[in-house]
């Protein structure tokens, strides 16, 4: 069955009638640009051709009713005027959020039934694909005069303030702005952005996200961590973010022989010399070189993530060196990390015995077995029906 069929058939049952549109909003991986975009620099994703779709009608009881097939038995109905952080919790927090950004358009209420297949919590954006799906249902039915580049911010606004996740608006806009075929760089600064043609297929390559499902949360531990330690390095320097620090001897400063000085510096290299990789990246696939070219930048990418910003983790160092070792162009880890997912930019010729490759050596290290797909750059946030 279709996918917006599917979304309008499971509508019916959930709610008893006909949703108003099915909207859908893709998940992402990113190119290269990793945990840059809290610090005002670079980013390059991609979307993943896996969506969310958000099946969507406006009530008149005031109440917010939001069904998941990926949650099946829950329902979570909740008042507009009660909507509030934390309120509900959980994956309907996301979906409550952007209502509750929008509430003043949406007075009588929604109803929302959720699909998709976005893997959760490995690192490709499923929050952002749910919140942006009905981010733009919201905009369609309610707020026309919103432009889809507002959406980030009403997609970000639900994640940070209403689930309390602290991130940047790199997966809402990926999830939002990318195009078919396409790289989207971006500048989280001044949010200027440009398409970059990615035509791995033309090349015969082919970019594997390897899943090595293990799970992170990012409303919790760690990435708040890297994103305060950022926010003091800048401050250290004098900066209003890292992005305004040139190179790496801008960074000489935190240098001052403290064992928090030395934790400061290798954060703050990582972002300096990651945003450096994106434009560096971009510079490549614009020039003559291939995509190919691009293998040994994400790969510097990956050292820096595991180094520098100490992120990674064994399930995914070791997908990366494996991947390398059996001749893959380059590899990284993807996302906020501490679990997840990472990518290869492999020869299509060398994707199966680079798929074996991993999933032989996962088992022989007793790790879970990882789960594979090729992306091709997909579109963004579209309506279905
Ligand atoms: C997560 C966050 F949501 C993004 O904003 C970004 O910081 C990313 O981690 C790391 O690049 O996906």
């Amino acid at each position: 069955m279709r996918q917006a069929d599917r979304a309008r058939q499971a509508f019916a049952e959930a709610f008893g009638g006909q949703p108003e549109g099915v909207w859908a909003a893709p998940g992402r991986v990113n190119v290269i640009g990793e945990h840059t975009d809290y610090n005002e620099g670079f980013v390059l994703p991609v979307a993943l051709p896996q969506t969310t779709r958000a099946a969507v009608a406006r009530r008149d009881d005031g109440v917010v009713a939001l069904v998941s097939l990926q949650h099946p038995g829950e329902r979570v109905e909740v008042a507009v005027a009660d909507l509030a952080p934390g309120r509900p919790g959980g994956w309907a927090g996301y979906p409550a959020g952007v209502v509750d950004a929008l509430r003043d358009r949406v007075p009588g209420g929604l109803s929302v039934l959720v699909d998709g297949d976005v893997p959760s919590g490995m690192g490709l954006s499923s929050s952002a694909a749910l919140s942006c799906s009905v981010a733009l249902a919201l905009r369609d039915l309610a707020a026309p005069e919103l432009a889809v580049a507002d959406l980030v911010d009403v997609a970000r606004r639900a994640e940070n303030d209403f689930v309390g996740a602290p991130t940047g608006i790199l997966d809402q806009s990926a999830s939002l702005l990318c195009t078919a075929g396409n790289a989207l760089f971006l500048d989280t600064r001044d949010r200027s952005s440009e398409q970059v043609p990615l035509d791995l297929t033309a090349a015969g390559l082919e970019l594997l996200v390897v899943d090595t499902g293990t799970t992170h949360d990012h409303a919790t531990g760690g990435y708040g961590d890297r994103r305060r330690e950022c926010e003091q390095a800048a401050e250290r320097l004098g900066v209003v973010a890292l992005r305004d620090v040139p190179d790496l001897a801008g960074l000489a400063p935190l240098d001052d022989g403290t064992a928090e000085g030395a934790l400061l510096l290798r954060r703050a290299r990582h972002i300096v010399t990651e945003n450096a990789r994106v434009l560096e990246v971009v510079r490549t696939l614009r020039g003559d070189d291939g995509p190919a070219a691009i293998g040994p930048v994400l790969t510097a990418g990956h050292a820096s993530l595991r180094d520098d910003f100490e992120i990674s983790t064994v399930e995914l160092d070791t997908a990366v060196a494996t991947a390398l070792e059996v001749g893959a162009a380059g590899a990284r880890m993807v996302g906020g990390g501490f679990g997840g997912s990472a990518i290869v930019l492999v020869d299509a010729e060398r994707t199966a015995a680079t798929v074996t490759a991993i999933t032989d050596r996962f088992a022989v290290e007793g790790y879970r077995a990882p789960r594979t797909f090729a992306v091709t750059p997909a579109p963004g946030a579209h309506r279905l029906g």
